[in-house]
């Protein structure tokens, strides 16, 4: 007997839907599957989605990987600064991690369990070119293509991301790592050979994981790897050459690759949601989301940096030739967007026409201080896109949240905050594909509790809780909640 029974016994449930029964609304879509006899998760429910629709779960490599030091993987700028003392929160590291090194079969059996669809991971560069560049190492490729293929024998579509911030420590040492073009270049080189090895059975590549975590925070404010304060105007040409990486990098892939490959990136933008839906709002919520992300993802999907983000650089403005706007926007398959906290936007007389509006200190979080509650992000960032920028494929490539997990007596865990924050994110999503929006799959961060950078393994987001010390998994209420969703293809 599955867990989600335990907790929920059909007896107990048709006693709660029973009550429902008298309300006129309600009754049509509650009590039809109860009068046929048939379990309720089985039967199509008001919040359906899309038959063809991407349950997923999501990881990156030095988050679960561990193995470090293993088959010929050298150290990345996260080795170098997890190992760096007060970096990370207790001084944890990714040496170890989840093992998933070692026990990716076991990991794959959780998501089987699950009945996701499809699984995004990230390949670690310094597995595959220890080096940065020259030669491959085989036995890292040779771990992705394990991967990939268990995953194919268990029916989950591979969705490989190239670069979730482990450069190698090597690039760093030569080159300071993203401050030079030759590492966009390393970059694009390593996404090829990737995409030549695995894209006979992986069809969907992200190139690169949220611009600004690496490069604001790892050159910007130096709170994260590789922790540099390189100032301005090195800060604009550092990000302008993490976009060219991209760019480079999605030709790259679609000169390797086997026909049909699908390209696209998972970035995490500033998420604008109008403050109240009135027509004004809306539209300076457009401005604020084109504005506010105009060093990134403005500059991937429209090709050139704003006019407003150039002049308010002056001196600062990064340096380039007009051919680099052209490979920074080549065209992708589809747009992922890492989904967690909103940025509220109203109207106003400014000159720019917008406003951020401050959230009062009362505001709901989950358990990292940064992770506002605000789940309309989930039918703001697809229409976003499709509405500004004309993109025809969307996917949330993360979503998901912190939770003070504990195991309870009963050896369960109750994380029905997780189970609130899942929830209310999907029924907007449910909106945003009820209206047309093109959302088309959902990838739930993360599979399971594992190494959350600055906050090592004391921030847990997974749907399996992990014992670190003897790597034992166990099953959240919320993973109870996500087969149900899956199951019924609906929010449940
Ligand atoms: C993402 N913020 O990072 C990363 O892609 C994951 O590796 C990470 O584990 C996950 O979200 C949870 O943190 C983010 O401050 C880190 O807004 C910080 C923010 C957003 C995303």
């Amino acid at each position: 007997m599955g867990f989600s029974q335990k907790l929920f016994s059909r007896r107990r449930f048709g006693k709660t839907v029973g009550a429902v029964a008298a309300a006129p609304v309600a009754a049509n879509q509650l009590l039809t599957p109860l009068a046929s006899g048939a379990a309720p998760s089985a039967k199509p429910n008001y919040y359906a989605f899309p038959n063809n629709f991407v349950w997923a779960s999501a990881t990156a490599s030095y988050q679960i990987e561990g193995a470090a030091a293993e088959d010929g993987r050298k150290p990345s700028v996260w080795d170098t600064y997890s190992h760096t003392s007060g970096k990370v929160a207790n001084n944890d590291t990714g040496d170890v991690a989840n093992d998933d090194y070692h026990l990716y079969k076991e990991d794959i059996q959780l998501m089987k369990s699950l009945g996701v669809k499809a699984y995004r991971f990230s390949v670690a560069w310094p597995r595959v070119f220890p080096d940065g560049t020259g030669q491959p190492n085989e036995k890292g490729i040779a771990f992705y293509e394990r991967v990939v293929d268990e995953l194919r024998a268990n029916g989950i579509e591979p969705y490989a991301t190239l670069f979730h911030w482990d450069l190698p420590q090597v690039l760093e040492d030569k080159q300071g790592g993203w401050q030079s073009r030759d590492t966009s270049k390393a970059f694009a080189d390593y996404a090829g050979f990737v995409a030549k090895r695995l894209s006979d059975r992986v069809h969907n590549f992200f190139t690169i994981n949220e611009f600004s975590c690496f490069i604001d925070e790892g050159y910007g404010s130096g709170t994260k790897a590789p922790g540099k304060r390189v100032g301005q105007p090195k800060l604009n040409e550092t990000r302008h050459n993490a976009l060219m990486a991209h760019g480079m990098a999605v030709q790259a892939i679609r000169a390797a690759a086997k026909p049909k490959t699908k390209v696209g990136i998972a970035e995490n933008p500033s998420l604008c949601v109008p403050v109240v839906e009135t027509r004004p709002n809306i539209e300076a919520t457009q401005k604020a989301m084109r504005e506010l992300n105009a060093h990134f993802l403005t500059a991937v999907l429209e090709g050139k940096y704003t006019d407003n983000y150039l002049s308010s650089q002056g001196a600062n403005a990064p340096k380039y030739k007009a051919e680099e706007m052209k490979i920074i926007s080549s065209p992708l398959d589809f747009v992922g967007l890492n989904i967690y906290a909103p940025t509220h936007i109203s109207a106003d007389n400014s000159r720019q026409g917008f406003a951020v509006v401050p959230h009062p200190s009362s505001y709901p979080h989950m358990a990292s201080p940064w992770l506002f509650m605000g789940p309309e992000i989930a039918y703001w960032a697809p229409r976003h896109l499709r509405e500004i920028w004309k993109v025809e494929n969307v996917y949330i490539t993360e979503n998901g949240c912190s939770s003070d997990d504990r195991v309870a007596a009963d050896g369960h865990v109750y994380d029905t905050d997780r189970v609130m924050y899942v929830r209310a994110h999907l029924v907007q999503a449910h909106r945003a594909i009820s209206e047309g929006w093109p959302l088309r799959g959902y990838f739930l961060w993360s599979l399971m509790d594992n190494f959350e950078w600055n906050d090592g393994y004391g921030k847990r987001f997974g749907l399996y809780y992990v014992d670190f010390k003897t790597q034992k998994r166990i099953p959240k209420l919320s993973a109870s909640f996500y087969r149900e969703v899956i199951a019924r293809n609906g929010v449940a």
